[in-house]
């Protein structure tokens, strides 16, 4: 199992070292499509819907960035990663950005050698058990069977949990959410473990949600958010200042129903920076003008991408929490356009 881990991660370094470093701006350009890795399929944050277009709050990022770069927020490849195939997939150039509820970590930042432009959900990892078991905390889960995704933070945080408990658990390791959720609802595993979202985005395409319970720890910081290779600040800077204007956009008030209008010219000049009709932000990212109203005409602002996706009035039914913006006693922070 060791051995795996560090030879896969050997792989990865090497297609890192080998993969062009710089341009990426330019390739989406000239291909005129920005090809975006995502999941496999979790609703609500990266899923084709029943006429097979991708939708969620991970496709957001991509369409968003596509239309900043493109102009069209439809110029979008989907790729889908699993939780092992998404670093290979980035490191070898398959594809520009990942947008795939990722945890940026140091080692995925300093040894993979991947660059995490900023963070769209602040997650932790949970626990979801059949009500019937009858399990209040995840630390009566001594010799349970636990269904986990392989490649991923969730594996290492869940050994190291009940390692400090002292407690001890059999791993049933699964490569894909649906497969996950297929195995658990089989009872092939008693435990489910991911990420808080995702489990309540998986909770929400059961037949009976309210069978399922989610244990109350949360055991540990998953800062989730789209990343790109190292070595490419450029377009780095594209990805990043495209959330940040999602992100700044709410803060300010910038949204579907009044975007036409305030592109038109405001008093408030930051808004005027963020939709190009003030200065020369565009220019320096190597965009047009108007990128910033380009990306926001997709889904518009970070909470209505947030609300239509994920939010309490979705199936996800999941709270701003963590996630609200910084006046609002949250960490999302967006620093200024100017
Ligand atoms: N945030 C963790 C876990 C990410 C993860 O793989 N989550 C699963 C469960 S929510 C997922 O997205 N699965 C979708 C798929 O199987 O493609 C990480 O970066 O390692």
């Amino acid at each position: 199992m060791k051995n795996t881990v560090i030879l896969g991660a050997l792989t990865i370094a090497g297609l890192s070292a080998g993969a062009a470093a710089a341009g990426t701006l330019d390739d989406v350009k000239a291909r005129g499509k920005l090809n975006c890795g995502v999941t496999t399929g979790l609703v609500g944050f990266a899923a084709p819907d029943a006429n097979g277009e991708w939708k969620g709050f991970d496709v957001a990022v991509c369409r968003a960035v596509a239309a900043a770069v493109l102009g069209d927020g439809s110029a979008v490849e989907f790729v889908p990663t699993t939780g092992k195939t998404r670093f290979t997939a980035l490191a070898s150039g398959e594809i520009d950005v990942l947008a795939r509820n990722t945890t940026w970590t140091f080692s995925r930042d300093v040894d993979l050698k991947f660059e995490f432009t900023g963070v769209n959900y602040y997650d932790g990892q949970g626990f979801m058990v059949p009500k019937e078991l009858g399990v209040s905390s995840a630390k009566e889960l001594d010799g349970a069977t636990v269904c986990i995704q392989t490649g991923t933070t969730t594996e290492l945080n869940l050994a190291d949990f009940f390692r400090s408990n002292n407690i001890s658990y059999e791993p049933v390791p699964i490569e894909t959410n649906a497969e996950a959720q297929q195995q658990y609802l089989a009872g092939a595993c008693d435990v489910y473990t991911t990420d808080a979202s995702g489990l309540a985005a998986t909770r929400a395409t059961f037949e009976s949600p309210a069978d399922h319970v989610l244990l109350p720890e949360i055991i540990s910081k998953e800062p989730l958010g789209p990343l790109v290779r190292h070595g490419d600040n450029e377009w780095g800077d594209v990805v990043r200042w495209t959330l940040n204007a999602l992100i700044t956009a709410e803060e300010l008030g910038v949204t579907s129903a009044n975007l036409a209008e305030m592109a038109g010219g405001t008093n408030n000049p930051e808004i005027n920076r963020l939709l190009g009709t003030e200065g020369t932000l565009g220019e320096m990212l190597g965009l047009s003008a108007d990128w910033g109203k380009d990306a926001l005409s997709v889904g518009g602002n970070y909470g209505e991408v947030f609300a239509d996706n994920i939010g309490e009035a979705t199936p996800i039914g999941l709270a701003r929490g963590l996630n609200a913006q910084w006046t609002e006693g949250g960490l999302l922070y967006s620093p200024p356009f100017r």
